[in-house]
C-alpha cells in the first residue's frame, strides 16, 4: 500500500490551490486549515495546508504522513497523498462530508442529526478503529489524541480516526519520555499525572467520546476566568513539585467525580503553562 500512495506533485496542487480560498475551508486543524479541494480527475479530497512550519508542525506531520501511509482499514482516513515545497506542506485525505463528531454534536445542529442508532454505530467504528490501532498494526499504534474532533463522518456517517500527528508506535521510543501530549478532558489521569502510557489512554479518551455521544455534551465546559484562576491558585503549589504529583489523586478516591476533579484541577494548571487546546509542557 506504501508504493501505492500517489506523491502529490505541487503542481497537480497548485490547479487545485484555486480551492484554497475561504469559502472552501472545511476547518481549522492545530498546525493549519484544511480545505476542500477537486483535483484532475474531478475527484474531492480534503487539503491540509501547513504554511508556516513551525518544528512541532513539521515533526506532526512527518509523523503522520509516516504512520497513515502504513495503514488501511475502513474506520481509519485514508491518506491520498503529500506535498512538500519550501516551507509549504499539504496532507491531502479522503474526503469525509460530513466534518467532525464533535461539529455534529456541537456544532449549530446541535447533534440533532444523530440518532441514537447513528451513535451507537459510530462508537462502534470508533472502537473497530482504535482494535486495528492497538491490535492489528505492527508495531501497534497509541493514537494518544482521540476525541471527538478527530473522529471524522462520511457521506454515510461512517466514523473514521484522523489526526496521527501525535501517535506514537509500541516500542518505537521510550513511551514515558515522549513529551506529554493530549486534550484537556481527554486526558487519562495516569498518563496526565505519572507519565505513564500505555493503549489505555486510548481507551479512557474513548470512554470519554462514549459519554459525549451518550449526554451529548463537551467533556469539560469552558471554566469562567474567575473559576480557573481560583482553581489554578489552589492547584499550583502542589503541582510545583512534581514528585508530589502521584499523590495528587489517592487511589483510595474511589468515587469518579472526585478523580475527574483533580484530573481537571492539574490539567487547567498544566495548560496555564502553555495556553493551548492541545498542550505540551
Ligand atoms: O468539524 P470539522 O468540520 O471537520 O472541522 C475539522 C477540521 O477540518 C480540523 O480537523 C475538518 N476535516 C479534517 N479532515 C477532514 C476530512 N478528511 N474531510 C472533511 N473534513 C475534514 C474537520
Amino acid at each position: 500500500r506504501k508504493n501505492s500512495i500517489a506523491f502529490f506533485e505541487y503542481k497537480l496542487l497548485e490547479k487545485a490551490s484555486n480551492s484554497f480560498s475561504d469559502s472552501n475551508v472545511l476547518g481549522e486543524g492545530g498546525f493549519g486549515r484544511v480545505y476542500k479541494a477537486r483535483l484532475d480527475d474531478d475527484k474531492h479530497v480534503a487539503v491540509k495546508k501547513l504554511d508556516c512550519a513551525s518544528q512541532d508542525a513539521v515533526r506532526e506531520f512527518e509523523n503522520e504522513v509516516n504512520l497513515l501511509s502504513k495503514m488501511q482499514h475502513p474506520n481509519i482516513i485514508s491518506l491520498l497523498g503529500y506535498s512538500i515545497n519550501c516551507e509549504t506542506r499539504f496532507i491531502v485525505y479522503e474526503l469525509m462530508q460530513n466534518g467532525s463528531l464533535e461539529t455534529q454534536l456541537h456544532g449549530p445542529s446541535r447533534g440533532s442529526a444523530l440518532t441514537w442508532h447513528m451513535r451507537m454505530k459510530i462508537a462502534l467504528d470508533t472502537a473497530r478503529g482504535l482494535e486495528y490501532l492497538h491490535e492489528h498494526c505492527n508495531p501497534s499504534v497509541i493514537h494518544r489524541d482521540l476525541k471527538s474532533s478527530n473522529i471524522l463522518l462520511n457521506a454515510n456517517f461512517n466514523a473514521k480516526l484522523s489526526d496521527f500527528g501525535l501517535a506514537v508506535t509500541d516500542g518505537s521510543q521510550n513511551k514515558s519520555n515522549v513529551k506529554l501530549s493530549g486534550t484537556l478532558g481527554y486526558v487519562a489521569p495516569e498518563y496526565l499525572l505519572d507519565g505513564k502510557l500505555t493503549d489505555k489512554s486510548d481507551v479512557y479518551a474513548f470512554g470519554v467520546v462514549l459519554l459525549e455521544l451518550l449526554l451529548g455534551r463537551k467533556p469539560v465546559e469552558k471554566l469562567a476566568p474567575a473559576q480557573c484562576q481560583s482553581i489554578v491558585t489552589w492547584a499550583m503549589p502542589q503541582l510545583t513539585d512534581r514528585s508530589k504529583l502521584p499523590k495528587i489523586v489517592d487511589p483510595a478516591i474511589k468515587d469518579t467525580m472526585d478523580m475527574k476533579h483533580l484530573y481537571q484541577v492539574a490539567a487547567v494548571a498544566v495548560l496555564c503553562v502553555q495556553p493551548e487546546p492541545s498542550y505540551r509542557p
